[in-house]
């Protein structure tokens, strides 16, 4: 079995509720949670928004290959109220990056109820244009380094060879990211 780590992120409505409903869906969907981390409050990464995340990592067993996981993880992101600004009006059909605005400078990022993310599929290297695993900017990340060094900091990056402890040390993202009560 391998170790699978997902990151949840909520930002809007009910985090914790979102992130919570999705950790039951994974296990009932994808496969036994065997780890948790603490949720996490941070700020957003890479877009302003005034609305802080939560974040939490888990690890999971599961029997799903990474692409048959990622269909499902993206199925519970659609099933928890997810819209995508690539896609307005949620019908799954990519509509342009810029939201038909015409502007270059358009968000790469958005707000959302929740997004999960394969951080990694044990040492599996994936590069496929669905799915890159592990997932490619979690070095630069505390929100996502924080939790995931919460529950494994020796576990090895298998592209960087460096453990989540190490990687933790060398982030030079100083974003804030506080634990929030169990
Ligand atoms: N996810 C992003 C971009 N920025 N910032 C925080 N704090 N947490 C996230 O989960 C997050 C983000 C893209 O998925
Ligand atoms: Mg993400
Ligand atoms: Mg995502």
């Amino acid at each position: 079995m391998k170790e699978v780590f997902i990151l949840s992120g909520s930002n809007r409505g009910d985090r914790q509720g979102f992130i919570s409903k999705a950790t039951d869906m994974i296990e009932q969907m994808a496969g036994a949670v065997v780890r948790k981390s603490s949720v996490y409050e941070t700020s957003p990464w890479g877009f302003d928004d005034p609305t802080p995340f939560l974040n939490q990592v888990i690890e999971i067993e599961t029997m799903l290959s990474p692409e048959d996981l990622l269909e499902i993880l993206l199925t519970i992101e659609v099933k928890l109220g997810r819209i995508r600004p690539f896609d307005g009006c949620g019908c799954g059909i990519p509509a342009s990056p810029d939201h038909g605005t015409g502007k270059k400078d358009a968000p790469a990022y958005a707000g959302r109820t929740i997004d999960l993310d394969i951080l990694f599929y044990g040492q599996r290297l994936i590069f496929t244009d669905k799915l890159m695993v592990p997932h490619p900017r979690l070095h630069e990340r505390a929100f996502t380094l924080v939790p995931l060094n919460e529950v494994v900091p020796e576990f090895v990056h298998p592209l960087l060879k460096k453990t989540i402890a190490m990687l933790l040390h060398e982030c030079r993202d100083q974003a804030k990211v506080k634990k929030m009560d169990d």
